[in-house]
C-alpha cells in the first residue's frame, strides 16, 4: 500500500484561537499517523522558501507578516493518500468557498486568516517536511491501530 506523508501546519491564528486540539483530533481520528509535531516561530527566510511560488504575489508581504505574527504548529501526518485527503480535510483556500465540515469551512472566514496549511502534492510535501523539520525529527513508528484502519 502506498503510504504518503503530508506537511500540515496550523498558522498563528489557529494557535491563538485555540483550535490546535481540534485540528490534531481530526487527523488522529481519521486514522492518520502523527510522525512529527512541534511549535515554531517561522523566519522570513523559511517562509520565502516555503511559499517560493508566491513571493512575487501582491499579497505575499501581508501573508509573510501574518505567518510570523506568532507560533505555528508544524506536523507530519502519514497514511494512505494523506496529501489529497489532507487538502480535502482543510477545505478550499478561501474559507467562504470551503464546505462546512472542513477545517476552514468550520472555523474561519477570510483567505488571509485561513488557519492551516496542507501540502498540495507528494513532491511538495517532501520538500516542505525537509524545510520545517530537521534530521531525526520525523519518526517512523508502528501504530497498534493499523490493522483496524487498513484492510
Ligand atoms: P493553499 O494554502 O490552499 O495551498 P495557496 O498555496 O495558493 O493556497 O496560497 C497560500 C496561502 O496564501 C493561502 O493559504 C492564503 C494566501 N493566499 C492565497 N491566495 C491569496 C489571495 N488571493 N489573497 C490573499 N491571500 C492569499
Ligand atoms: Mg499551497
Amino acid at each position: 500500500m502506498a503510504m504518503e506523508r503530508t506537511y500540515i501546519m496550523i498558522k498563528p491564528d489557529g494557535v491563538q484561537r485555540g483550535i490546535v486540539g481540534n485540528i490534531v483530533s481530526r487527523f488522529e481520528t481519521k486514522g492518520y499517523k502523527l510522525s512529527a509535531m512541534k511549535t515554531k516561530m517561522a523566519s522570513k527566510e523559511l517562509l520565502d522558501q516555503h511559499y517560493k511560488d508566491l513571493v512575487e504575489k501582491p499579497f505575499f508581504p501581508k501573508l509573510r507578516e501574518y505567518m510570523m505574527s506568532g507560533p505555528v504548529v508544524c506536523m507530519v501526518w502519514e497514511g494512505k493518500e494523506a496529501v489529497t485527503t489532507g487538502r480535502k480535510m482543510l477545505g478550499a483556500t478561501n474559507p467562504l468557498a470551503s464546505e462546512p465540515g472542513t477545517i476552514r469551512g468550520d472555523f474561519c472566514i477570510e483567505v488571509g486568516r485561513n488557519i492551516c496549511h496542507g501540502s498540495d502534492s507528494v513532491e511538495n510535501a517532501e520538500r516542505e517536511i525537509g524545510l520545517w523539520f530537521g534530521e531525526g525529527e520525523v519518526l517512523d513508528w508502528d501504530s497498534h491501530s493499523k490493522d483496524w484502519i487498513y484492510e
